[in-house]
């Protein structure tokens, strides 16, 4: 219902900070891979149309979307890259298998992004069936792909204005 309020795929271009010296790790679920892959797509060509180059960004797939925090840790651990993105799709199915893993990916992102000086960008969608999952990869409601770059690149810029560096928040 909320997507159908606002489309965040449509957004104001001016309105994005240059993502020229920003490095970029981008984890992709294989499960459904028919939308990870329309996620992925989008979600690169976005990274780049803002200034992002190639060979600044760091793809991986992962088997599901409950390895993606995992596989966006190992992305953060190095030096390069400045934000993670993590693409998934979890579709509801007759059981409640969606909920733990939903839960759990929203819930490490979260944690790491807070003990971490990177964010981490949620871009796991949750629909209830195939049809939502489309919609939401290229179709009515715009790409979430667009969503998730446009994101990483807005929290990368918010980092470098305070110069943030590695330090972990805490004691
Ligand atoms: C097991 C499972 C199921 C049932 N459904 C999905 C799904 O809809 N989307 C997804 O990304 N992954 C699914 N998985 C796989 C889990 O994410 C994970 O890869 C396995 O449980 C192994 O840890």
């Amino acid at each position: 219902m909320a997507s159908s309020l606002k489309n965040l795929s449509a957004y104001d271009d001016s309105s994005i900070p240059a993502a020229n010296e920003m490095c970029f790790g981008i984890v992709v679920s294989e499960w459904n891979k028919e939308i990870t892959h329309a996620l992925y797509e989008a979600c690169y060509d976005t990274l780049i149309k803002h200034g992002a180059k190639p060979d600044h960004i760091y793809t991986e797939q992962v088997p599901g979307s409950f390895e993606l925090p995992a596989g966006a840790k190992i992305l953060a651990s190095g030096e390069k890259v400045d934000a993670v993105i993590c693409l998934g799709c979890v579709i509801k199915g007759e059981t409640s298998h969606n909920e733990y893993i939903n839960q759990a990916v929203a819930t490490a992102l979260a944690h790491m992004s807070m003990v971490s000086s990177k964010p981490f960008v949620f871009g796991v969608l949750t629909p209830n069936d195939q049809q939502q999952a489309l919609d939401r990869a290229g179709g009515k409601h715009g790409n979430k792909g667009v969503e998730a770059a446009v994101t990483a690149i807005r929290m990368a810029a918010l980092k470098q204005k305070y110069g943030v560096s590695k330090q972990k928040i805490g004691f």
